[in-house]
């Protein structure tokens, strides 16, 4: 009865009942009317033998699933994933604000909405997705338009914007649609921070006129279960990005920053400590041609441990890579 976590290699599209949902990812990807909640992230995958991965949350217990505001979700007992993926020019009309502030805010209103409906309130992890993530329109990055929008939902819905926030990453793709997918439950997750690292909330100024929303980490308890999310982990140290032109400096001191999360999350931690081998990781390379040194990288400090490569944009312009990870533990057999 446990949640799982399976990653399949070519994809398979064979639903047995017992997904939560979960993602497609590789090029050209598409997930059209499936009616499962599985989030299409359109990017290549880089040094992988297929095109496409498929990435699925499993519970075998009895599935509701449902459709309401244009998310695509599914709950087993007090765990829902769901899926929002909106289409900014549908709010281009908006003409007091960009249309991807006025999307993410639309698409995190659904979403509380939802939980608010499923008495689900707890976001334990979220993917966000979107175009050209680091071009500027309305004088203003699209990135920060979207941490805009972001926060006026958290703050409408009386959720924290600067404690007990959800793990998460942000990523740009080269087209598409604002996807947001998300894992919520009934108990709260327990935030993480890293102390090499101003909290996200914290960010000054200079990174935008309103802050990320999100903790380092998050451990979530599932019955019988720890799961560790690493949120999106990147070349930053305080709250500025360091090595800006040195691809192999930023990977490890991206791979630092994870170490420090794992330690600091392993002092919360109510299973044996995570170890760094046992992660499985998600890298977000930024220029395919820097793939083989990230890699090299990446084998020297975590071995044989399970990661996909993806071809996508970072949040800062100056950030050549983004590394999330999580693991899952069983309580009370280890
Ligand atoms: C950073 O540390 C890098 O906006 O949800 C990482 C994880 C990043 C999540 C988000 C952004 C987000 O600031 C960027």
């Amino acid at each position: 009865m446990t949640l799982q976590f399976h990653s399949s290699s070519p994809p398979t599209s064979r639903h047995t009942g017992s997904e939560l949902g979960g993602s497609l990812v590789g090029q050209a990807v598409s997930v059209a009317a499936s009616g499962w909640p599985i989030q299409a992230i359109c990017a290549p995958l880089l040094g992988a033998e297929t095109a496409a991965v498929q990435e699925t949350w499993r519970l075998a217990s009895p599935c509701v699933h449902g459709a309401s505001e244009g998310i695509t979700w599914r709950r087993a007992g007090d765990i829902l994933f769901g899926v929002i993926d909106l289409d900014e020019a549908q709010f281009a009309a908006m003409a007091d604000r960009p249309p991807l502030q006025a999307a993410s805010e639309e698409a995190y209103h659904r979403i509380f909405r939802l939980l608010d409906t499923q008495k689900l309130p707890h976001l334990w992890r979220i993917w966000n997705y979107m175009s050209d993530i680091n071009a500027e329109t309305h004088e203003l990055e699209r990135y920060r338009q979207f941490n805009i929008g972001r926060q006026n939902a958290f703050i409408a819905h009386h959720r924290s914007a600067t404690g007990n926030m959800p793990a998460a990453c942000a990523l740009g793709l080269a087209s598409g649609p604002l996807s947001i997918a998300f894992l919520a439950g009934a108990m709260p997750a327990v935030p993480i921070e890293n102390p090499r690292q101003v909290s996200a909330c914290d960010y000054p100024a200079e990174y935008g006129p309103r802050a990320p929303i999100f903790s380092r980490a998050a451990l979530v308890h599932p019955p019988g279960q720890e799961i560790l999310f690493i949120s999106g982990t990147a070349s930053i140290v305080g709250y500025r990005t360091i090595h800006p032109d040195d691809v192999a400096g930023q990977c490890r001191e991206a791979l630092g920053n994870i170490a420090a999360v794992v330690a600091e999350a392993n002092r919360a931690a109510r299973s044996r400590p995570f170890a760094l081998d046992e992660l499985v990781y998600r890298v977000y390379v930024r220029r395919a041609a820097d793939f083989p040194v990230i890699r090299d990288t990446l084998a020297s400090s975590v071995g044989g441990a399970d990661v996909l490569y993806v071809q996508a944009d970072i949040c800062r312009a100056d950030l050549l890579l983004e590394i999330e990870a999580m693991a899952l533990h069983t309580l009370g057999q280890d």
